[in-house]
């Protein structure tokens, strides 16, 4: 039961909303966020944030609809068994304490995440290299920014974003490489798009092998083939040497060897045909891209998970950093290379040293001066001497006994590293699994053997950073629901069990970050970038005002600053940075005949990750409700697949099911799968059971965008559909999606066999009634019950529904192929307190009576416009402009993010 005292957790004084940032992408857009109610939040852009100036897209306007508690975990828990803190504590410090006195400090691990606070993450990484004596914390970054650092250190000598957000309102050519940013981080496209309306002459290039709602909006998409990033890039540095467009004074100011990267660059893509060819592009659409770029001088090449999740993913970022070096347009007004990174806090993560080859504040763990640094710093009584192992390694540590405790914080193993089984496989092995979690149901959850609550948004406090090195302060603005903690504190209070309580005394996250703060200035010369000493003297109420601003932050840039190398000033010896020769190489695993197709991976534009929060609200479901396979239609007609067909998808590693999706926006030979579907969301959507465990020599990433697979059609005894108004146990099915309505549920259902009689089977269906809602009745109290039904054995087709005093309980609709009416008018009639007398007649037919009254799938979250709504208005209004369609629908005035999709219905 949810306690009486939630019945009011806001924190906020006279109704005054509280400034925070989005827990979401790395855009890091400001909220003001009022409380309303203990479970929910009026939400709105900060019009004073410098990342967003009052913008939010889908996922951030909907943020108050996820603040439910319904699902929270509140309360410690050993082996699903609730307990005190200090219990809990105490198990997890004593198995520590015991693992590493037994076996050493190697054989326990910290798998952490990028959506940590900066304070969260700081404990514990201090907790493990600093105390423990290990390098084994990793994170969730490892699978995301990765590559991107170990390119920039290999390019800087640090890991350091050179330039801005407004570099992208100030350039005249935007190349968005491997970044589909009009979904994955809307806001700062939206930036884009408003910029080319001011200026006319600003281009925007979409690298990407699919044609995604970017390439779209873009001016021109180069359709590459999957994993020829570098040979493009390399092929552009050769080009920009042979017109005359390198900087050579800039190279001999700034940069060490620079030689052997043109020489390279010159013997991998010799020409323009050549790198046409190898690219699988037109030469024209190459030589467009490449004039461009040459007769452009504010150019900002931006790029994302495209790029960094691959087997050559440091190669390819520093294929496009060594262009932007070449020609001396790093650091300056409108120019530069700009990594996009993905989590709210993935640089925060970065500046403390998160990963397992890092050490805090930017130093390096192989290095023994720096090791001495921070050993000094912390007073640590030891530390590692070599790097920790890296996220997949870590894993497969796991499976082999030689990691036998591991605490996991803020991240989803089970669902988000590749060859999925085996990571579940692993964690039931180990012998013992910590959890930190806001969710109880998770699918790691169910590995765990403690489980911590931690804090959600809204809840917890601190700083996070963002893509352009701005650290803002996540406030919270409601209290702690049940027994959750920060998880700093926790931490912290398993610090102190192991005995190192002097060290990790903290009682709020400011002091944390004073020490982060102080640590990143103690003897810095000026050699590590990464300095904000500038704020080691914040005191509190400095701290909770602390104004966004940009690192460094120390006495020279005392207000922090927008752009860094601009005259050079990198962190190699001599201030100087290098170009690196890199050279083409295909990705680890090429399709064969066995498996023909190429796997890709990657995101939707309404759900985060494992859809822990963005599951959480009809608004965000309704965009994309079900697991999909993307592929082009000829690959389509060669496997015998239909639009909206199941399909098996398998690769050497694994199996999983989706709804077929077909599109000329797929290249043929590649079929494009969404990461998020899980365990409670799903039961055969989780696309990494078959993502190849392949990684970069360099980073360790993973190679999530490219898996040899093979898909067929998935042919059932029976497809069907429920909707309810409660939800619903569980359902017998191989096939089963749960979705979340509004005011219904959806269940997407398909099994191989069928049972003896359909009613008794869906009378039989159990509701599930949560905590909250065993007082509440599902049925009116006098409704009489009403059941419509509708059988042929012949056809295999059933249907019913259930009315309780006119309203509209539950239907179903079964038949043995994948053809079945769509859900979206009847999901509208649970909005409905009665069930009109024309509605009902239709009910079992699945449509209405007039197709007016199917709005069809939803498009504008924000207002719930569906797809038939807006072709219809598009005809009969003759609407031509997205300005018009929101004039007459309001589709695409509030948050913007359905904008690409919007004018791609209106080219159609
Ligand atoms: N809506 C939403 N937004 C998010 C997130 C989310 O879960 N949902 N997550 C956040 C996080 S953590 C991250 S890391 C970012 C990721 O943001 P993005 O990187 O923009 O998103 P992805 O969809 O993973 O992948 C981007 C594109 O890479 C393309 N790609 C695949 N192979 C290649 C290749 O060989 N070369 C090139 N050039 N491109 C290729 C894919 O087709 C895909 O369109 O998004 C952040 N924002
Ligand atoms: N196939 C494929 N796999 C991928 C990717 C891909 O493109 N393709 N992308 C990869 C990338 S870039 C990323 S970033 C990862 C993301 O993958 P994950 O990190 O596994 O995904 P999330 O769902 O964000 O998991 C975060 C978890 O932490 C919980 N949580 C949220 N806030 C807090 C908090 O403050 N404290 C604690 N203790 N818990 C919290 C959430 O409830 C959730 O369960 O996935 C990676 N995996
Ligand atoms: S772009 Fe959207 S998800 Fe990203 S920080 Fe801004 S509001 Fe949040
Ligand atoms: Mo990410």
């Amino acid at each position: 039961m949810i306690s009486a005292a939630l019945s009011d957790r806001s924190l906020t004084a006279d109704d005054a909303p509280v400034a925070t940032t989005c827990p979401y992408c790395g855009v890091g857009c400001g909220v003001l966020a009022k409380p309303r109610g203990p479970e929910s939040a009026e939400i709105k852009g900060d019009p004073e944030h410098p990342a967003n100036f009052g913008r939010l897209c889908s996922k951030g306007s909907s943020l108050g609809e996820t603040l439910s508690l319904e699902t929270r975990l509140l309360h410690p828990e050993i082996r699903g068994r609730r307990v005190s803190w200090d219990d809990a504590l105490t198990t997890v410090a004593d198995t520590f304490r015991r693992t590493i006195d037994t076996h050493g400090p190697d054989a326990v691990a910290f798998y952490v995440s990028g959506q940590l606070l900066t304070e969260d993450y700081y404990v514990a990484n201090k907790l493990m290299k600093g105390y423990i004596g290990s390098g084994n914390i990793d994170t969730n970054s490892r699978l995301c920014m990765s590559s991107t650092v170990a390119a920039q250190k290999r390019a800087f000598g640090e890991d350091v974003v050179p330039g801005s957000y407004e570099d992208l309102e100030l350039a005249d050519l935007i190349v968005l490489v491997g970044s589909n940013t009009a979904w994955c981080h809307p806001v700062l496209f939206q930036r884009m798009v408003a910029a080319k309306k001011r200026n006319s002459r600003l281009k925007i290039v979409n690298i990407d092998p699919r044609r995604t709602a970017t390439g779209q909006s873009a001016d021109l998409h180069l359709p590459i083939r999957p994993g020829t990033d570098v040979a493009l890039f390399n092929g552009l540095l050769n080009f920009l040497r042979h017109n005359d467009k390198i900087d050579f004074t800039f190279l001999e100011n700034h940069l060490g060897h620079y030689a052997a990267a043109f020489e390279s660059a010159r013997k991998a893509a010799p020409s323009l045909p050549a790198v046409a060819q190898i690219c699988g592009i037109s030469e024209d659409d190459l030589a467009t891209f490449y004039q461009w770029f040459a007769h452009t001088e504010k150019v900002v090449t931006a790029w994302s998970q495209g790029v960094n999740q691959s087997s050559s993913g440091t190669d390819k970022v520093n294929s496009i950093i060594n262009v932007h070096l070449a020609t001396g347009r790093i650091g300056k007004p409108g120019m530069g290379p700009l990594s996009l990174t993905g989590q709210p806090n993935a640089m925060g993560g970065r500046e403390v040293g998160g990963l397992a080859n890092q050490l805090a504040a930017h130093l390096d763990i192989e290095n023994p001066e720096h090791r001495a640094l921070v050993q000094a710093f912390w007073n640590a009584p030891r530390m590692p001497t070599k790097p920790g192992l890296k996220a997949v390694d870590l894993f497969r540590a796991i499976a082999e006994g030689r990691i036998k405790a591991v605490w996991i914080m803020a991240t989803n193993p089970a669902v988000s590293l590749p060859d999925a089984n085996a990571v579940r496989d692993a964690l039931h092995r180990c012998e013992f699994v910590a959890v930190s979690e806001c969710e109880s149901g998770t699918d790691l959850g169910a590995f765990a053997h403690v489980n911590l609550p931690a804090l959600a948004w809204g809840e917890k406090d601190g700083t996070v950073t963002n893509s352009e090195r701005r650290i803002s302060r996540q406030r919270a603005f409601l209290a702690a629901p049940g027994e959750a903690k920060p998880d700093w504190w926790i931490v912290s209070r398993v610090a102190e069990r192991m005995g190192y309580g002097e060290s990790f005394s903290y009682r709020s996250a400011w002091e944390i970050f004073r020490e982060h703060a102080c640590l990143s200035g103690f003897r810095n010369g000026g050699g590590r970038a990464f300095d904000i000493s500038g704020l080691a003297e914040l005191d509190r109420a400095g701290y909770d005002a602390l104004k966004p601003i940009q690192w460094p932050v120390n006495v020279d840039y005392p207000n922090g600053a927008a752009r860094m190398f601009c005259n050079g000033g990198f962190s190699f010896a001599g201030r100087r940075a290098e170009l690196v020769p890199v050279v083409p190489k295909a990705p680890a695993n090429p399709p064969d005949a066995a498996y023909p197709l190429v796997l890709n991976t990657g995101r939707i534009r309404d759900q985060w990750h494992t859809m822990t929060r963005t599951g959480k609200t009809s608004r965000l479901t309704n965009h994309v409700p079900e697991p999909f396979a993307e592929l082009n239609t000829n690959d389509a007609v060669r496997f015998g697949i239909q639009e909206g067909m199941l399909v098996r998808l398998e690769s050497r590693f694994g199996q999983a099911l989706a709804r077929a999706r077909l599109s000329e926006d797929q290249q043929p030979g590649s079929v494009f799968v969404p990461m998020h579907w899980s365990g409670p969301y799903a039961s055969r959507g989780l696309i990494n059971a078959l993502v190849n465990p392949a990684t970069d020599p360099f980073s360790g990433e993973p190679e999530s965008k490219h898996t040899p697979v093979r898909i067929a059609p998935y042919r059932p005894a029976w497809h069907g559909f429920v909707l309810s108004r409660e939800p619903l146990g569980a359902i017998e099915a191989e096939y089963r999606v749960t979705i979340r309505g509004d005011g219904h549920w959806l269940y997407e259902l398909a099994h191989s066999e069928t049972p003896p009689a359909w009613p008794a089977w869906i009378r039989g269906m159990p509701a599930q009634f949560s905590a909250r809602r065993e007082s509440a009745p599902a049925v009116p109290e006098n409704g009489n019950e009403e059941w419509l039904e509708f059988a042929d054995p012949h056809t295999g087709r059933y249907r019913c529904a259930l009315l309780h005093g006119g309203r509209l309980q539950l239907c179903a609709f079964i038949n043995r192929s994948f053809e079945l009416p769509p859900r979206s008018w009847l999901a509208g009639l649970f909005a409905l307190d009665e069930v009109p007398d024309r509605a009902r007649m239709s009910l079992l037919a699945g449509k209405p009576a007039s197709a007016e009254d199917d709005r069809g799938r939803i498009v504008c979250s924000c207002f719930g416009v569906g797809v038939n709504t807006l072709k219809r208005a598009i005809q009969k209004q003759n609407l031509s402009t997205t300005e018009q369609i929101g004039a007459a629908l309001k589709a695409g005035t509030n948050c913007g993010s359905c904008i690409p999709e919007l004018k791609s219905l209106l080219q159609r």
